[in-house]
């Protein structure tokens, strides 16, 4: 299975990486924040947001959280999110090295349709660049902006993005916090999950 997670066995601790990917103004540093507000104080790290230009991310944000003893191991994460405007490829494909499980937030308007399917294609072939797929790594859609009047229809959107991978798939407002936790639980879900298919 091409699954990897740093396990430090001495320590008995265990290292996961979680990436929120997507096109460019779709929510994902929206996300992150909203994540990092929530979490009791003393499990995260600061987030550190690294080079941005108005909304835009340039290079990515990333916050360490810490979720305790799970089976005896102590789960850590690694939090990041990569820019979305189709130029920073290379800082994309970077930010996935050692990925575990990603969380695509998709851009509900109808206009960014288009967008949404280029991102998921960039993010198959980053993944395939070390050797992994959209079918073997955890992942959770996250339909963002439900908010807006030009929103497409969930199932719409399903039929576009999800049709072949049902993919499990949340709806949220992230800029009001709403769907936030349930896509993060998911995807935590969904990697340890597959920790237990290792072990
Ligand atoms: N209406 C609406 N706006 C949102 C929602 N979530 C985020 N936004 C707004 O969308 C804009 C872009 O959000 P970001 O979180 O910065 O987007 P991003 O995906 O990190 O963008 P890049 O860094 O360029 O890849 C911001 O102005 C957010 O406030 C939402 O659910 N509804
Ligand atoms: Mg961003």
């Amino acid at each position: 299975m091409d699954f990897k997670m740093v396990i430090d066995f001495a320590r008995r601790e265990l290292v996961c990486k979680i990436v929120y990917y997507g096109p460019t103004m779709s929510g994902k540093t929206t996300n992150l924040t909203v994540l990092h507000r929530k979490a009791p104080k003393e499990t995260v790290g600061r987030m550190t947001s690294l080079a941005t230009y108005g909304d835009r991310t340039l290079f990515f944000d990333f916050f360490p959280m810490d979720v305790g003893v799970v089976n005896g191991l102590r789960i850590k994460l690694q939090l990041y999110t990569v820019p979305g405007q189709p130029f920073y490829v290379a800082t994309r494909r970077l930010v996935l090295n050692g990925v575990d499980g990603v969380v695509f937030v998709a851009d509900s308007d109808m206009r960014r349709m288009k967008d949404n399917l280029e991102s998921l294609r960039d993010l198959q072939e980053n993944l395939a660049s070390y050797g992994k797929s959209l079918d073997t790594t955890a992942i959770v859609l996250q339909y963002n902006k439900r908010d807006l009047p030009s929103a497409a229809p969930v199932e719409y959107m399903d039929r576009l993005l999800n049709v072949t991978r049902n993919w499990c798939s949340f709806e949220s407002v992230a800029v009001a916090g709403v769907g936030v936790l349930p896509t993060f639980k998911k995807v935590l879900e969904e990697v340890l999950q597959r920790l237990k298919w290792q072990t």
